[in-house]
């Protein structure tokens, strides 16, 4: 059985998808002006033959053109993939029509040379429309689909790690408690690894020493399922989170959708349970926010529930949910235990909080003994970390990263 693309290296990965889009887009090109142009030119059996012979080297050189060019990020914005496009288009059309030529018996002169630039805008420019169209279409197409899958298939963790300034991070609801930045960074590191031990593979979005909260990477993205929503956090001061990780989503082959202004959003109040996303409508996310993120569930098939959020920062500093979907949650912090369909008090604020590792197991902050033990009595393993650092910052095991999975 061939590997999915899933399991390929990404070297690997990126070679089969140019070859595939490759192939995909001069195949069709090549069948699509053979027949513009035959039906042009007088749809006869040996027009068509000879057409298919003009256009053939020109066919093949395109298609080598773009597998080659393709192994470079050349899908990832629109305007690279058009310009890459009409150059392969260009050269495989020019170099193509000098092939058939001399092959034919034509020996290159000074007129040939002089024939192949007009053809340019002659009969090789149908050509060249139909390849570029093809590569915009058809081949962008086919490279989103493929990143999007091999995305979808594998477990990601989007990290980000400490900014030397953590200790300056925002406070709401707690008192300022002196941060210790270096054993910060060593349960940061151990945060990592367990998701590492747990089969997740890493992916760094580029530390910004300047951003105290940027450690906070949920805040920055929402998942639904291969689209990650690029929020617009509630807090000015960390809007500028958003670029880095909207570009490592970008390059992790996740689709792309933006909270934008006057809309505010913060990862930390999105909660997915099934196919509906609950969303704190507390102190950094608006109703403008929960609109627009509504539209874009829709879109994807989730509804949205919104829940005022009152007593804490975010609406899964109150609550989250264990994989059968049961909400859990301290009842000091959450404001109506009745909108959720199932909820089950826990012992420790803390306790209120898990990242669903898989089907069977959650990570845990080591701060909630307790509500770990009842989690363990209801079937599931609880992987344990401590994050006290963390936690004198108002944030908590979900926020430190994005799953994408
Ligand atoms: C803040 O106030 O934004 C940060 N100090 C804490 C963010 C925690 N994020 C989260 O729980 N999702």
């Amino acid at each position: 059985m061939g590997a999915s693309v899933a399991d390929m290296t990404p070297t690997l990965r990126r070679l089969t998808t140019s070859t595939l889009a490759a192939l995909a887009v001069a195949v069709t090109t090549h069948l699509l002006t053979v027949v513009l142009f035959s039906a042009i030119n007088g749809a006869t059996l040996e027009v068509l033959a000879q057409v298919n012979g003009i256009f053939g080297f020109t066919s093949i050189l395109l298609f080598v053109f773009l597998a080659i060019a393709g192994v470079a990020p050349i899908y990832r914005h629109g305007a690279v993939t058009l310009a890459v496009a009409i150059l392969a288009a260009l050269l495989a059309s020019w170099f193509g029509a000098l092939l058939a030529l001399v092959v034919a018996g034509n020996p290159i002169t000074q007129e040939l040379i002089d024939y192949l630039w007009l053809s340019v805008f002659g009969f090789n420019l149908l050509y060249q429309v139909v390849a570029v169209l093809a590569v915009m279409t058809l081949g962008r197409r086919l490279v989103r689909t493929r990143d999007a899958a091999a995305t979808a298939a594998r477990r990601l963790a989007l990290v980000r790690m400490p900014s030397p300034r953590l200790a300056e991070g925002l406070l709401t609801h707690q008192d300022r408690v002196e941060v210790d930045v270096d054993l910060a960074d060593a349960q940061w590191e151990g945060y990592v690894e367990a998701l590492r031990a747990e089969g997740f593979t890493l992916v760094d979005v580029p530390h910004a020493d300047e951003l105290p909260d940027s450690v906070f990477i949920e805040d920055a993205l929402v998942i639904i399922g291969g689209t990650a929503v690029v929020t617009r956090p509630g807090a000015p001061e960390r809007q500028h989170e958003t670029a880095a990780a909207e570009q490592t989503a970008r390059e992790v082959g996740l689709r792309l959708e933006r909270i934008v202004e006057p809309g505010t959003l913060d990862g930390g109040d999105v909660l997915p349970v099934g196919d509906t996303l609950y969303v704190g409508r507390g102190g950094r996310t608006n109703a403008e926010g929960i609109r627009q993120l509504r539209v874009i569930a829709a879109r994807h098939g989730r509804s949205v529930v919104a829940v005022p959020t009152t007593k804490v920062l975010h609406l899964k500093s109150a609550v989250t949910a264990l994989p059968d979907g049961t909400v859990i949650g301290h009842p000091d912090l959450v404001d109506d235990v009745s909108m959720f369909r199932s909820f089950l008090p826990v012992p420790e604020p803390e306790g209120g909080h898990v990242v669903i590792l898989d089907d069977h197991t959650v990570l845990m902050a080591a701060s909630a003994p307790q509500s770990a033990e009842l989690i363990r009595s209801l079937g599931y393993r609880v992987v344990s970390v401590d994050i006290t650092e963390f936690e004198k910052l108002e944030g908590c095991v979900t926020c430190l990263s994005v799953l994408v999975r």
